[in-house]
């Protein structure tokens, strides 16, 4: 086989990893387990009870690799995936990227109307699902405008995609490509507008494993990682495939959707060593864990990323269960976190210390930096940011500038060199005058013990200025009132700016989130 390495060392470029010049990322993270002895190692643990060896993987990946290669697909084609956190998924990802074509995990939780926007978007050559999300694949299917050649359920119908990945060799050749090619695509969701298909090349896998895997958490080849956020998310993939298979260590998978007990469960069962969540399900699981004992023993670190994690949720969370949470900011563009919190550098309620092998900027309204201590909109560097947006140069102009990544977010940097989040762009408020992060105030309605979430949106006043407005779901036994209304007005102005204080209080079942969990403030604004 030809030369597919990576080494690291920071003495021989400045991001420390020196690529060869024939580079397929599937080697790097699959075959070479098997040169470095742990065939029989166990790489995968799925809740379901399933067990897989490096070896195994190593051959299904050969499998799955040669059933598209055997559909007639041309190299660079795009295989979608709808596949739940389970082996599969593995199998189908780096199946394809080591053929030479371009998997694009998609959010399993969307809707048919989405999948028929990307399978149209991205002209894609392959669909292949799992049975769980046939009610949505396959109206889509049937109502794009353009048939993918090539549509398989993993686990149902007359041929699965299972049994052609049986019926596939377990020999391929890494195909040719380079570590700079294309190869493979998240799609991004943003705010407003279409989701953009972005596109990762082969390095920035490696990149995200070593900096912050390794460099900055401190994956070791002993850890066992679970992630509750699913493998689709850029988050979950590095977490839950590629931080494990970069140092050789194991990852277990839960199929289902996470919720406080089952995580629970899972924690307590497999025994992880590093645990990442988002913030919204860390704030669930405290309240869960009112009337439930777990044994976190296991844990070294749990980590979060996705939103901002308020200091409050850090703070009962390191009181209720010993552990220290690691907030760290990533992208989907960037790939995975840039910015984090680590071992003996943790300050709650920032994003931490710049990852090594990124850069930051942050800039003004006329691009200039601003000093420490002031708000401004947060630009990034790094070797594992995305190449452009699918389809879309105007958008791949505005975001990927001179090398730079707009993030989107306004960040201040502190004296210390830690970031602190103040919002996105696009969900600043400006009362009266002056910029005002609904993040902060959100995070001061969370400490109020009646409180389970809050989200801050601008709303225009009688005089049409814009004022900050509370949207409130309330812990598991609340009731709304109006004194209610006033014990959170009290519990505000007790250490927030005057113009900062909520105008208007309302009471939600639920507040609009994106499957990863973000809150939607869109949605309450309209
Ligand atoms: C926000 C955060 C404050 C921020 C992601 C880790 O979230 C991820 O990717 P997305 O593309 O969203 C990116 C945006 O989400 N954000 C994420 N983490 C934080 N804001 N504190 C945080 N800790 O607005 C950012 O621009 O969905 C997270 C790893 C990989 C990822 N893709």
């Amino acid at each position: 086989m030809r030369d597919h390495s990576v080494s690291v060392d920071t003495s021989q470029s400045p991001t420390g990893l020196t690529f060869a010049p024939n580079f397929n990322v599937a080697v790097s993270f699959i075959d070479r387990h098997l040169d470095e002895g742990r065939a029989d190692k166990t790489v995968i643990r799925n809740t379901t009870g399933e067990e897989v060896t490096f070896g195994t993987l190593a051959t299904m990946v050969n499998k799955a690799g040669n059933a598209l290669v055997n559909l007639g697909l041309n190299k660079g084609d795009r295989v979608l995936m709808m596949i739940k956190d389970a082996p599969e998924f593995y199998y189908v990802f780096f199946g394809a990227i080591k053929a030479g074509f371009v998997p694009v995990a998609l959010n399993t939780l969307l809707r048919a109307k989405d999948y028929t926007f990307m399978i149209d978007d991205s002209a894609c050559g392959a669909v292949i699902y799992s049975s769980e999300f046939a009610e949505e694949v396959e109206p889509a299917l049937a109502n794009v405008k353009t048939k993918p050649a090539h549509a398989y359920c993993t686990d149902s119908g007359d041929t699965t995609f299972n049994s052609l990945i049986e019926a596939g060799s377990d020999q391929l050749p890494p195909a040719d490509a380079t570590a700079k090619d294309d190869c493979f695509w998240l799609y991004s969701s943003g705010s407003t507008g279409t989701p953009k298909g972005t596109v990762h090349s082969h390095q920035d896998m490696v990149v995200t494993s070593q900096h912050y895997g390794v460099d900055t958490l401190g994956v070791t080849e002993d850890d066992v990682c679970f992630s509750a956020a699913k493998l689709f998310f850029a988050y979950g993939l590095g977490n839950g495939m590629t931080f494990p298979l970069w140092v050789g260590a194991t990852a277990v998978l839960f199929p289902g959707r996470p919720m406080p007990d089952n995580t629970f469960d899972t924690i307590e069962k497999f025994k992880p060593t590093l645990y990442f969540g988002v913030p919204t399900l860390y704030a669930a699981q405290l309240q869960a864990l009112e009337s439930r004992t777990v044994d976190f023993s296991s844990v070294r670190w749990c980590v979060s990323a996705g939103e901002a994690l308020p200091a409050d949720v850090f703070n009962r969370w390191k009181i209720k269960t010993g552990l220290t949470i690691l907030d760290g900011i990533g992208s989907t563009e960037a790939l995975h976190i840039f910015i984090s919190n680590r071992d003996g550098k943790v300050k709650a309620g920032t994003s931490g210390l710049m990852v090594p092998g990124y850069e930051a900027k942050i800039i003004d309204e006329n691009d200039k930096e601003v000093p420490v201590g002031e708000s401004g909109r947060l630009f990034i560097k790094g070797g594992s940011t995305a190449k452009y947006y699918w389809n879309n140069p105007e958008k791949t102009a505005t975001t990927m500038v001179d090398g730079w990544l707009s993030t989107g977010d306004t960040y201040i940097l502190d004296e210390e060199g830690y970031f602190v989040y103040c919002g996105r762009d696009d969900d600043m408020l400006k009362v009266g005058g002056i910029w005002c992060s609904p993040f902060e105030i959100e995070a001061k309605l969370i400490e109020h013990p009646k409180v389970l979430e809050a989200a801050i949106v601008g709303r225009a006043d009688d005089q049409d200025l814009i004022k900050p407005e509370a949207f409130i779901v309330l812990n598991e036994g609340e009731e709304p009132s109006d004194e209610l209304k006033n014990e959170l007005l009290t519990h505000c102005k007790d250490g927030l700016a005057r113009y900062k204080y909520p105008r208007w209080f309302n009471f939600e079942q639920e507040l609009p989130k994106t499957a990863t969990g973000k809150i939607q403030r869109f949605k309450l604004r309209s």
